[in-house]
Parts: C-alpha cells; structure tokens; sequence
C-alpha cells in the first residue's frame, strides 16, 4: 500500500496533532450542541483527552454550555428513527407504491427498516460534523479513531454485535480506492491534495448501513467529484424491483463516462473502476452474494423486493481497475467458513475472540488491538489459510491516479424504494 508519509507538511508533530484532533472534536461538540439545542447536557465519553477537555471547556465557557456528543436514544426517546428519501419505482412497477397488500408487505418489516434507519441517522450525524473535523495535517489514523469513537458513543452499546460499528472505517487516499484504514502505527497524514474515501457503516442488530463519500481540499477534483456522485445516483435511480444487474451497471457508467477532468493541464476520462462492485447486505453479512457492476457487465440477474443494496460507484483518472496491493488491514469472517481442527492454540483463541465481537462482521487489526489481542498476526494469517477469515488488501488503481467513490445504502421496500442514508449533503 502506498503510504502518504509525514514529511513536508509543517506542524504534524504527534503532540500537535494530538492537540489538533482533540480542538476539533471539542468544535464537533459545540456544534452538535448547536443542533440539538433543546436537549440537556450531558457527559458523555467524548474522544477527546480529559484535560484538552477542561482547558477548552474553561475558555469556552463564557460562550455556551459544553456539550458532548449524546446516545442517538437521548435524540430520538421513542426509538423511531427519521426516514430516507423515498423514490418510486419505474415504470409498470409504480403501481407499488399505493398497492394494499404491498403496504401490508411492508409493515411487517417495520422493525428491520427502523433499524436501519437508526444506523443511517448516526451515519449522517457523524459525516456532518466531519466535514467540520476533517483537515490536512491529521494522521489517517486520527480521522479513522474520530469517526469510530463518535460512532460508539452515538450507539452506547457495549455489544459490538448487538449494535455498533459495521466494517473497518476505510479512509482510502488517491490511486488507493478501497479497503485502506490504518494499522497500528501507521504515520500517514492527510495532506491539501489528497483524494480521501470515507467509508465506514453502522449495524444494529446486524442490519448495516454502508456508505460512503470522497472528501477533497483542493478544488481541482470538483468535477471528479461530481461525476461520481452522478454516478451513484443514475444506480440509485435505475435500482428497483426486477431490475437486471447489468441494466444499473450501464446506466452508472454511461453517466459516469459522460465526464472528463482537468487536473494540472491534462485532461482525463472518467472511468468506471470496472472491478468494484455494489452489492447487496445480508445480515452480519456486508457482501450478501448479489454485485451490482458499475459496468455493463451482461448479468441478468434481478433485485428483488425485500433486498438492501449498497449502490456505490468508483469513478478514476487511471486505468480504471484495481488490484491488491499493500499491508492488509481488513478482514471477515468468512459466513461458510469450514469447521476444521485447529493446531495453533493461538489461532483457537483468536478465532473465539472474533467469534465474540464480531461474528462474520467485517473488521480491522486496530478493532483486535482493542479487545486487548497481541501478537495475532501470525494466528490471524493462519485463519486467512485456513479458509476461515478472509482478507481485504488494499485495492490500489495506477500509481498517480485520482479515485472517487460515493455510496447509499437502498431499501427495496414492496412499495417504494427508500434512499435510507441519503443527507443533505450527499
Ligand atoms: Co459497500
């Protein structure tokens, strides 16, 4: 994996940035109070060092109240989480939307869609203040352990499995496109002109929200940018109830391609990154069986009702297809994974402490050196021969070139087709 290292960026000693993170995730909470103005205050674990805490607090004070960010349950008191955007089904396929027995359909999934809805919400509460949080200078470590402690904080359940984080927080930079957060002891700083895929997901009871956006300071990418999130949202549109596969795919890529950037006086295509896939998510399951191309691809599969999908696209300034590369840093269980014996008690151990917190949720080597494991690698790399854990390196374009992603996760409801962590900003 190519790494964007420290040097020549000016004040990214570790004690500044330290110092940087902690003031911007003091500003992230004086925000969030800002919203959510009614509530009462409250003294939640903050990511932020205790004492950056009280000297800001102190200079703060005379402004407004301190505040932290809260249990999404203190927001929302009767569980009843916010609804996506809703958008019809095309065509023959509209009659849904008012059908009885299809409104009937979809009242028993109640549960399941609050569910969701409830891990969408933290997702848009999260990127909202982000875009505040984020700058250069931070370690991608920094940005990942921000988003992750909101995360948890936002969720307040202890069992991981029950509620919480949904994959690794992938913070992606330029010609690497996917699968990319931090190990321990990664020093990569995000710099002015980066490229950056923020892709992380939230689960309750195993249902997860997975997206995504791309976050750039220069704006020299805008164009980039917004050829991708047209992309996603041509698949969103297209998406629907007895809708092939390939169908979505050509349409993601004639919009896609219908693009072409200006960077530093040379001008490129937009191309598909015809190797990353959407797909849909089965509970604890990220990647549920089907993919969505972002290519026409001739399969003739078809979504149907009932189904989630995660519609993302991937749009380069290079060849336009991936490959892996670099130290790996995700992985899963895999859900048919073999029952074999064994040999490494360390292996053993390891096994049953994923089972634990993770089950076949995907999941990183910084979540291991959280639940206290040490000197895994060698155990976990055994798993990955085994058959029983896959990993997930890192899927790098050319070396040089420019990658974008954007995501939504979707609800094929029976009646219409519910854009669930869709936001004002994306
Ligand atoms: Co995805």
């Amino acid at each position: 994996m190519s790494k964007v290292e420290a040097e020549g960026t000016n004040g990214d000693k570790p004690a500044e940035s330290t110092e940087k993170i902690a003031e911007n995730i003091e500003k992230l909470n004086v925000e969030n109070e800002e919203d959510d103005g009614e509530e009462e205050e409250v003294n939640g674990e903050g990511a932020a060092p205790s004492g950056e805490k009280k000297k800001k607090k102190k200079k703060k004070n005379n402004k407004k109240k301190k505040k932290t960010i809260v249990p999404i349950t203190q927001i929302y008191p009767d569980e009843k989480y916010p609804e996506g955007e809703w958008q019809e089904y095309k065509d023959t396929n509209n009659f849904r939307t008012t059908n009885e027995e299809k409104r009937y359909l979809d009242r028993q999934d109640d549960s399941r869609w609050n569910d969701f809805r409830k891990g969408a919400e933290i997702h848009r509460r999260v990127r909202k203040h982000l875009n505040n949080v984020l700058q250069p200078g931070l370690t991608t470590t920094e940005i990942a352990e921000t988003i992750e402690n909101s995360v948890r904080t936002f969720m307040n359940e202890e069992d991981t499995k029950k509620a919480g984080i949904g994959f690794p927080t992938g913070v992606s930079l330029n010609h690497c496109a996917a699968h990319y957060t931090p190990n321990a002891g990664d020093k990569t700083v995000l710099k002015y002109e980066d490229v950056m895929k923020v892709d992380y997901g939230i689960h309750v009871n195993g249902y997860i929200v997975d997206c995504a956006f791309t976050k750039t300071f220069d704006p020299k990418y805008d164009t980039l940018l917004k050829a991708v999130k047209a992309a996603t949202n041509t698949g969103i549109k297209e998406a629907g109830i007895d809708v092939r596969l390939t169908d979505i795919g050509e349409a993601i890529q004639e919009t896609m391609e219908s693009y072409e950037v200006e960077l530093d006086g040379e001008t490129y295509p937009v191309k598909c990154i015809r190797n990353l896939n959407g797909h849909n998510i089965a509970p604890y399951h990220i990647h549920g069986g089907k993919s969505v191309p972002i290519v026409k691809n001739g399969d003739e599969t078809k979504m149907e009702e009932g189904e989630v999908f995660a519609i993302e696209t991937f749009g380069s300034t290079g060849r336009g297809y991936v490959i892996p590369e670099g130290e790996c840093s995700h992985y899963a269980k895999n859900v048919d994974a073999p029952h074999i014996p064994l040999r490494l008690n360390k292996a053993k151990t390891l096994l049953a402490n994923i089972d634990k917190h993770f089950g076949t949720l995907p999941f990183c080597r910084r979540y291991l050196d959280r639940i206290g494991e040490d000197k895994y690698l060698f155990a976990l790399n055994s798993l990955v021969k085994a058959g029983i854990v896959q990993d997930y390196p890192p899927l790098n374009d050319s070396r040089g070139s420019y990658t974008a992603q954007y995501e939504h996760t979707i609800l094929l409801h029976p009646t219409q087709k519910e854009v669930v962590s869709r936001g004002e900003d994306y």
